[in-house]
């Protein structure tokens, strides 16, 4: 049978087709909104897949990534069996090898590693796989260490330490509660999470008002907007700090709530009264006018929601900036009021579901006291003390540096390279391990540099509990067997613990065991759920409340609401950290340009701490080293990685059906930009600055400002990470400044 009649068959299975329908979930994406799925399955093999109708959040849809699952799973790319590294670590040369032999490497490694250097010596790190977490936190505690490290060094993680230091726990828009208002600040869902898209459209359908700011014109921008604000990249502190003059200058605060749960107003009003209507326009170039009106909207329409996402927090000032955008919510007292920000409490996997599990339990009873600092602990103190995590983002240094101790072996489940800034450098630093294992679906950069790499399945291979908003858990069973010889990670984990930490006899008795000790109250809906495959919503579900958390008081140093962070203000002040949400400038000092650094021009042309010098691009000391660029000294502002439909990180590009919808990577850059530099739609060009270079397509459009480009992040060829410095980055959370940074581009010749 042809591929085309089975589709066409698959569509009404019955007993003739030999075609069954299998429940399982989207792990493309995670931990958001993870669509539920309907895989056809036919000899085994899937044939078509579906969104599967009613399930919570998606409703039945899928996205363009979800729906080529299909592809995503029979990859060319797939690595099919363990392999052993014969050759230079970065080569491609390896050879199978079995499973046995795999673990006893492993394990040979890793235990005369802690032996002679001690647990701290081995690195546990999980890429943006987000469903194995709760184990390899455990396990890397279980094995007498402290650095376990993930992608969301870099992810949603900041955001939400900004909401703990305001809020004392994360925050977020109550969808029921029928907002009037909703500011959605850095926020595109219709590409980042398309079922928070169809939220904003059913509250504009009821007639909710909506406030869009991005630095791009979005489709938010155009389908949402009853006011749109395009601040310059990198200013929206300067945005919120003006709107809440405007505000309290014309005593429309909530006196009455602030009085009874907010902490450090005075300190507060006193740092915004800074920004008047001139100066935010100068440095956000917003027009007064609608910073006014967004002040006057935000202050008298009830209830207002104002929320942001993590875009905002990829910035070296996106941890300030997330805390003076989520602290108007305070001055207005939108908050744990219906239709307001309400407090957000986890169930499981970072995401919160009206149930208590005992999960924070079962990732953190085998932790020992720490003797030696985590990575990232001296750089970035509020990280590890807010996370209990060690910070990706200072791995590339501790590796080359050695200090304050040396590593020895990193376990990478799930690792991208290109997620690292200055990705060449970290390729580099990779190279100073003494063992490494990496495991992924596909063959990838990362394991070039392992020793043993271990072929992991898929979601749709395996078995996994999720959590869903609404009370709601989904334990999955396989739609097909697991291809090849992949296993799942927590399989790997499972053995690595009896090898390495058999004493933890949790660990040890595998996925489904230590489910259910973490959902120890709800055995019976567990076995059940995980018998029929399909979504259930729990009996121990206890929809919040809104109003309890305040009445019970605020799980802050201060027990009120901050905004004057008196966790911040007990970090050593040689860090320089503010208590108060304060701007700086994100720009880099320096826009040397590589390319006539010998002329002995001076390139600095950024005073950091003058708010009126928001960047090299609109002062006026002029660098001007290159004639033939834009700004004075010629340089861009650069964002990488605001999302596009057909791809998220690596792992879109290399899926045929998604690769096909922009087979090359591009560059947005405005039109009058091009037209200045004589750049035509889909023209070659070059980005470089002093940290590298690489050459795309350019894509001319009016969803780039003047002065900014736009790039897509995850491609091999053009990897836009490349063009960041490794020490980039947020001194409060230590994340990198993937949305603004420094380049220069050129028609390529
Ligand atoms: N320049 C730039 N870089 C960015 C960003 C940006 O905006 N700009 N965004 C950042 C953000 S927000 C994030 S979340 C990170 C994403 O961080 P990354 O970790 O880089 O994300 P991916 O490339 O999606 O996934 C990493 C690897 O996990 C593998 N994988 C998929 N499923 C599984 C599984 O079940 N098990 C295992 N073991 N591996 C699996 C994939 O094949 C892939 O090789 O990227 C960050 N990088
Ligand atoms: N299709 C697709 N969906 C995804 C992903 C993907 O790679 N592809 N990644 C997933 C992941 S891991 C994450 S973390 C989320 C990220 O999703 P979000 O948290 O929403 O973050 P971004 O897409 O990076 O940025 C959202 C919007 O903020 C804008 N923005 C960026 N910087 C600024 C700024 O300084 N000021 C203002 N006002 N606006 C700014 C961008 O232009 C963009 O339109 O998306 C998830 N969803
Ligand atoms: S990739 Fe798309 S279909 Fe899959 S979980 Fe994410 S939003 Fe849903
Ligand atoms: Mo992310």
């Amino acid at each position: 049978m042809t591929e085309q009649e089975l589709l066409l068959r698959a569509k009404l299975p019955g007993a003739d087709t030999g075609i069954e329908i299998k429940h399982s979930v989207c792990d493309i994406c995670t931990p958001g909104p993870q669509c539920g799925i309907n895989a056809y399955i036919k000899d085994g093999e899937i044939v078509k897949i579906e969104g599967m109708p009613g399930f919570p959040g998606s409703g039945g849809v899928l996205c363009t990534k979800g729906a080529a699952n299909r592809q995503y799973v029979y990859r060319k790319e797939r690595i099919k069996t363990p392999l052993k590294r014969v050759g230079e670590r970065g080569s491609r040369d390896f050879v199978p090898i079995s499973w046995d032999e795999a673990y006893d490497i492993i394990e040979e490694n890793l235990s005369n590693i802690r032996k002679q250097y001690g647990p701290e010596s081995v690195v546990w790190f999980t890429g943006y796989t987000k469903w194995i977490r709760p184990w390899l936190r455990r396990l890397c505690h279980s094995f007498g260490g402290h650095n376990y490290m993930t992608e969301s060094s870099t992810c949603f993680r900041a955001g939400r330490m900004a909401n703990e230091t305001i809020f004392g726990r994360d925050a977020r828009g109550d969808v029921m509660g029928a907002p009037h208002l909703m500011v959605g600040w850095g926020s595109n869902p219709f590409i980042n999470a398309y079922p928070m898209g169809r939220g904003f459209v059913k509250s504009k359908e009821a007639g909710t008002k909506i406030i869009i700011v991005d630095v791009r014109h979005t489709q938010a921008a155009e389908k949402l907007a009853d006011l749109f604000l395009q601040p310059n990249i990198g200013t929206d502190a300067v945005l919120a700090h003006a709107i809440a003059n405007i505000i309290i200058q014309n005593g429309w605060q909530d006196q009455e709530f602030i009085d009874s749960y907010v902490h450090g107003f005075d300190d507060y009003r006193k740092m915004v009264s800074q920004y008047d209507l001139e100066t935010a326009e100068k440095i956000t170039g917003v027009p007064a006018r609608d910073i006014f009106t967004a002040a006057d909207w935000i202050a008298h329409i009830k209830p207002t929601q104002i929320g942001t996402n993590n875009g905002i927090a990829h910035h070296t000032n996106g941890f300030n900036t997330h805390r003076a955008i989520m602290c108007l919510n305070l001055i207005t007292g939108n908050y744990d009021k219906p239709g307001t920000t309400l407090p957000v409490y986890d169930t499981f996997c970072d995401m919160g579901s009206g149930f208590d599990t005992h999960e924070e339990e079962f990732m953190e009873e085998t932790r020992t006291p720490k003797t030696l600092p985590q990575i990232g602990e001296e750089r970035f103190p509020l990280w590890n003390l807010m996370t209990g995590d060690a910070q990706a983002m200072d791995l590339t240094r501790q590796l080359l540096e050695g200090t304050p101790y040396k590593l020895h072996a990193l376990c990478a489940f799930g690792m991208n390279t290109m997620m690292f800034p200055e990705t060449p450098l970290f390729r580099k630093a990779l190279k100073t391990l003494d063992f490494m294992m990496a495991t992924d679906l596909v063959w990838t950069d990362a394991c070039s540099y392992a020793d043993i790499v271990l072929p992991v399945c898929s979601s749709l291979e395996r078995s996994e509990v999720k959590c869903y908003p609404g009370g709601f858990f989904y334990y999955t069973n396989p739609a097909i067997e697991p291809l090849y010889e992949s296993r799942n990670d927590v399989e790997i984990m499972t053995e690595l613990a009896r090898r390495l930490c058999p004493e933890d006899k949790v660990l040890c008795s595998g996925y489904h065991e230590c489910i259910k000790y973490m959902f120890r109250e709800m055995t019976d809906e567990i076995e059940k759920g995980h018998e029929t495959g399909l979504p259930v919503r729990s009996s121990h579900f206890r929809p919040y409340i809104p109003g309890t958390y305040l009445k019970n008081g605020p799980s802050t140093p201060s027990g009120k609401l901050e905004l004057y962070s008196e966790l911040i203000a007990g970090i050593d002040p040689s860090y320089g950290l503010d208590p108060l949400p304060s701007f700086y400038n994100a720009d880099r000092k320096s826009c040397k340009n590589p390319v006539s650094a010998d002329s002995g021009a001076d390139n600095t042309c950024i005073d950091y701490n003058d708010i009126s010098s928001p960047g090299c691009g609109t002062n006026s000391s002029g660098c001007g080293i290159n004639s033939n660029l834009y700004n004075d000294c010629g340089s861009f502002t650069l964002m990488t990685g605001a999302r596009l439909p057909h791809t998220i990180h690596s792992r879109g590009h290399k899926v045929p059906w998604l690769r096909s919808l922009r087979p090359d990577p591009m560059v947005d850059i405005n039109p009058s930009d091009a037209t200045r530099l004589g750049i035509a739609q889909e023209d070659r060009v070059r980005l470089f600055n002093d940290t590298g270079e690489i050459s795309v397509l350019a894509n001319v459009t009016e969803v780039a400002n003047k002065g900014d480009l736009h790039l897509i992040h995850g491609y091999e060829e053009a990897n836009a990470t490349d063009l960041i410095p490794w020490d980039h980055t947020d001194p409060y959370s230590g994340f990198p400044g993937y949305k603004q940074v420094r380049v220069f581009i050129e028609k390529a010749d």
